[in-house]
Formats: structure tokens, sequence, C-alpha cells
């Protein structure tokens, strides 16, 4: 078990990242996206552990492999994690490492201060130091002292070291570049969280993510290992909603968890989280900069996204890049990437992007090899399948925004609802004590056996049929293919009679009653964005406001960015709910000062009413591409 984990962490360290390492705990098995190649022998490495000395005293448990059989002197490529290095060797002949192993480097990886044998205590998410404190230290201070460390130590190295990482290795690379070290050329953070309140694995739109935080928090700060809690049921959907009010968790944790202490004691968007926040820091680009993430990426797809768009902002010498595949968390990792669950890419785009973009990448800025042809920003279009070339993200030119409103009967269309004839609105009750599954039952723990958690983003939405408390809109079949690329967002015209509540907001393609392509996928419901927006939180995520009972307000819900083509023939779905559960938690309606400490009793169900016509036009903005905006024009006829 410990040593699978331990390959698992270090395919995650070089190429995708600690992201995987968690998820297996409590494993038999080895994760879906990280497969290990038995017949590709590992190829013969020097090994060396060192504990490396920090400017403040502590040292750093350090893991270098050296290819024994080199051809002069190599850049070193670096991992740091949270998630423990040893074992190591066993990652060598993963597809993960195929090209990089190929191409010749000396690999680093090094436990970060507090973690397995490294010394010093684990801040989840250390905020950067107060510089004004010459001896203050941080992850970024820890990776320059060990970068300036191994340049001056480790023999036959060039001079030259890049850094790569997912998730929370991601977030590490990106400290690392706030002050380099001189001798960092390259980095490439995949899943890096950018913003823990806004969009990344513990709240999204300062909707607390509640499975995902107490189970990652208490697997994290238990013990130095991976004992993660231990569910007494198997479904923790049953599990949470026992649980009742989010009060209760320290009764059971009994307070020994710091970071579920800070989720408690800061529910709102306060100097903890900012200072948490990576955004600010990002002030240029300072080293070559390859930006990865997934569209599909169940845990952290705001962050990459973020950090790309941050730096795009002082980028004079072009030194930064995005690359965003059909890809779920460290799926660039994976052993082809040719599908997620059952949706087929029509090629191994993990491979493909190992072999054409992450390798040439590194060796031109590691060892002056080859020419940089990289676009600015290489995309893959799901639904016609093919990666595009661009000079932006999201595109400046080519696209226009279009509003794709909801109307009665269930219709969705781009045209308004032009007269009150039909419905005006659409209502449902939100019972805080009946949630909408955010998956299909039994949801096991997030890292469990048989967990689905890695792939639930694609899940056939089907299984939320005949549930009363789920909104859906559907266009009539497409004329012809409609594209979106670039930025979505839902504007919600709605009323509650709550005094607080959630908006969820999901873009669905419906696949055709029999899909020829492929026919296990007659009928599919496929999740294209999604994201929560917590109603206290409308008008700013520090100054939380109560929402007035029965007043229609406008809800605006960020879905992010994606690149994607909705065949001809599919339709297009909105779905609006208020409760999504366990992977967020449930708002009590009522309006409280702080969630975290609401009392059962303040959980009331509501009703809550969408408008669409002929005052109010609830609309999902969408990026149109010019060539497909005359098919656009088909799906608003009715
Ligand atoms: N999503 C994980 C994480 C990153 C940073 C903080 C907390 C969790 C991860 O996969 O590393």
């Amino acid at each position: 078990m410990r040593s699978r984990i331990l390959f698992v962490a270090a395919a995650a360290l070089v190429a995708t990242g600690a992201a995987i390492a968690p998820r297996d705990a409590g494993r038999t098995s080895v994760p879906a996206n990280v497969v290990q190649d038995s017949s590709s022998p590992a190829p013969s490495f020097d090994k060396k552990e060192v504990m490396i000395a920090m400017r403040d005293g502590a040292h750093l448990h350090t893991v270098i492999f050296s290819p024994k059989h080199a051809d002069g002197d190599l850049p070193i490529l670096m991992s740091r994690t949270p998630y423990g290095v040893e074992g190591m060797d066993k990652a060598f002949g993963a597809p993960a490492l195929k090209y990089l192993v190929r191409d010749g480097y000396i690999f680093v990886f090094q436990d970060i201060r507090g973690r397995f044998t490294s010394e010093g205590k684990f801040v989840m998410l250390r905020p950067m130091r107060d510089k004004t404190k010459a001896k203050a230290i941080d992850e970024s201070t820890d990776a320059y002292d060990t970068i300036d460390w191994l340049i001056k130590n480790v023999p036959h190295n060039n001079g030259r070291v890049g850094m790569l990482g997912t998730s929370y290795p991601g977030w590490l690379t990106v400290m690392a570049m706030l002050d380099p070290h001189p001798a960092l050329k390259a980095v490439s953070p995949r899943a890096s969280p950018a913003d823990m309140f806004i969009g990344d694995d513990f709240h999204h739109n300062g909707a607390f993510r509640l499975s995902y935080g107490f189970e990652y928090a208490t697997m994290m700060e238990t013990t130095k290992g991976f004992s993660a809690f231990k569910f007494d049921q198997p479904d923790t959907y049953d599990w949470y909603l026992k649980l009742g009010s989010l009060a209760h968790v320290n009764d059971r944790l009994h307070g020994k968890i710091p970071s579920w202490n800070d989720f408690a004691n800061h529910p709102d968007y306060d100097a903890f989280w900012r200072r948490q926040a990576v955004a600010p820091n990002l002030d240029r680009v300072k080293v070559p900069t390859l930006n990865i993430a997934g569209w599909w990426d169940q845990e952290d797809f705001f962050g990459p996204i973020k950090i790309y768009e941050t730096l795009e902002r002082n980028d004079p010498k072009h030194l930064n890049y995005l690359v965003v595949g059909p890809w779920n968390h460290g799926g660039w990792s994976a052993d082809s990437g040719e599908h997620l669950g059952p949706i087929h890419f029509g090629a191994p785009t993990s491979d493909d992007f190992r072999r054409g973009i992450e390798a040439p990448w590194f060796a031109y800025w590691l060892k002056n090899k080859g020419t940089l042809k990289l676009a600015e920003a290489t995309t893959f279009e799901a639904g016609s399948n093919t990666w595009k070339s661009r000079d932006s993200w999201p595109p400046r030119t080519g696209v226009t925004n279009r509003k794709l409103y909801v109307r009665a009967d269930s219709q969705l269309a781009f045209a308004p609802q032009t007269s009150a004839s039909g419905s005006v609105s659409e209502s449902y009750v939100s019972d805080p004590a009946n949630p909408v599954p955010y998956r299909a039952r039994p949801i096991l723990p997030t890292y469990g056996e048989g967990s689905t958690w890695s792939r639930w983003l694609v899940d056939d939405q089907r299984f939320l049929n005949g549930r009363k408390d789920v909104l859906s809109w559907k266009t009539a079949p497409l004329d012809s293919d409609v594209v979106i690329a670039g930025a979505i967002s839902a504007h919600l015209f709605a009323s509650t009679t709550g005094s607080d509540g959630d908006w969820i907001v999901k873009l669905i393609d419906v696949y055709p009653e029999r899909n020829q392509a492929d026919t296990t996928l007659s009928g599919y419901e496929l999740m294209v964005a999604n994201d929560v927006l917590r109603g206290r939180f409308r008008h700013g995520f520090a100054h939380p406001q109560p929402i007035t009972p029965n007043h229609v307000d406008e809800y605006v819900v960020d879905l992010h960015t994606q690149d994607y083509r909705f065949l001809r023939g599919h339709r297009i779905m909105v779905q609006v709910q208020s409760t999504w559960f366990p992977l967020i938690d449930r708002n009590p309606q009522t309006y409280v000062p702080n969630i975290f400490e609401a009392k059962d009793s303040d959980f009331k169900a509501a009703t809550v009413s969408i408008f669409h016509a002929p005052k109010y036009g609830t609309y999902v903005l969408l990026p149109i591409e010019s060539g497909a905006a005359a098919a656009a024009e088909g799906a608003g006829r009715r």
C-alpha cells in the first residue's frame, strides 16, 4: 500500500501531480489515470537521499536521481510535494515520464516542510512570508534554498533547473516562481489552486466544498501519513446528512484539524483567504511558464486559468503559455488520455501532450534544444475532438457573445420569450433535509476504494431525472454545430422564500436519442460547464448580505471558460438547482452570520423561482465562434 502511494506520487510529481497521491489513500489498486507500464524497463539512475538545510536551519528530505550513463551535464527537473517522495524509483517506468526520461534529466523530489521526514511545521498552503522580516521563510524561499544547494552540489548538472507539479505541487511550483532562483529557467504548474475561497478545492464562489474540504483536511492533518477519516456509513451522502449542521463537526474532530478550524473561523473572504490567494503576488512573468489545465478537472480548474490570465497581463517577453486538454485532475499524466469515463476524444491526448508539448518545451528552455513552435494557448475542442492553436485565451476575436434564454415549457433558445404567454417562471422546493446528490448514490469517500470522484464531472446527468428540485431547459436538436470558445456566465433572475440560498447552474450537452456515432451514449447528458454561487455573496465575497425573501434579484454565476462543439443533432440543456450534496455544504436558506455555526433548526425548506418572461429573462451567456453563429440562429427557431 505504502509503496503504491509512493509510486503514484512519483509519477504525479514529475508529470502529473500529487493530485494523484492523496487520491490513492486507502486504495488497493492503481488509480485509473496513472498506469504503471511494466513493459518499459526503468532506466538506471544513481539515487541519493539528502537533507538540505534551509536558511532558518530546517532540513528538507530530498531524493536525487541522476542517470547513470549521461552524455554530458544535464538539467535538473524538480518537484516539491506534501505527499511523500520515497519509492520514486518506481515512477520511471510509467508512461507519464517516458519522454522526459528519454531526453535525460536529473530528477529531484522533495518533501516540503513538516511532511514525512522533512523538518519544520506543515502549514496548509503556507502564505507568502512577510518580506520585511529578513529571516522569514515560505515555500518560495524553501524552493530557492533547495535550488541553490542543488546546482552547487549535484555532480554533472548544467546549472539549469525546471520545476513542475500538479495541484499542491503545482502550487509549490507557482510559489517557486514568485521570487525565483536565477537558475530556475522553466516552470510548469498544472492545476495549481489560485484562490481557495473563489474557485478551487475548498470553496467555489463562497460555497464550501464540504466533502473535499473535510476529507482532505482530515487526511492531511490527522497524522503525517494518509490515514483518512473513517466513515461509519458506506454512502457519505447519508453520513454528512446525519451529521446535521457543520457545527457538529468538531464533536468528532475535537478541534484538532487546523484547516477545519480555519474554514469555520473564516466563513467570508477575509484577510486569511486574501493572504493565501496567489493572484496578488503574480506581478509579472519572471520564468518561462507552461500552465496546464483540464476541462473536467474536479479539483482545480479555476486556479490554472486564473494564474495564466494574471501572468498574461504582464508578459512583455512572451514567456507565458497555456494548454487545456480534455482531462480530469492530473489527466495529462494518464496513460493515454484517449477517454475520460465513457467520453472518447479520438486520440491519446495525454501522450500527445507529453510528447509534442511538454518534452520539447522543457528541452528548449533547459537544454537549448529545438525551436519553440508552441502557440500562446493550445486548447482541446471536445465534440470535434481537435486541438486548437490560439493567440489568446479566451479568444479576443472570432467570437460573439450570445444569450441563450430559458423559456416556458422547458425550452431554451437564442431568442427570448416575447410575451407572457406560457408560464413566466418555474419553481421548486429546495429542502436541506433532502438535498440533490451531486453524483449517483452511493457516494463513496472521495479517495476511497471504488470512488469515481476523479471522473464525476463527466457523469451522465440523467441520474437526476424525476427530481422536482432540479429545473431543466433544452434547445431543439441543433440544425448544425454550435461552437463555444471562451467565458460562459449564467444570469439568473430568481427569487426564494428564504433569506439565503445557493444557485447551481449546469450547461449540458444532450446527445441524440439514438447516437449513431456511439450508441452507448444515446441520450447521454454531459456537463460542459457548471458552478455554484452562494447567494449571500452575490454583491461581493467579503461582505455577505441576506437575500430579501420573495424579491427577484439577478444572480450571476461564473461558469468559467470552455472550448466545446455541440454537434448537429445534439441539444443544449441548462439546469438549475439549489443543493449539490455533499460536494457543497447545505445552505440553511435562513441567513445566519456564519453557516459553520448554524443551528440545526436554521435549516429550512424554501420555494425557489426562476423567471423568464416578460419582465425578466434568465439566460446563459455563451461565447459563440463566428462560424457557428448561424447555427445558433437555427437553435433560436422554435
Ligand atoms: N487538489 C489537491 C489540493 C491542492 C492544494 C490544496 C489542497 C488540495 C491536490 O490534488 O493536491
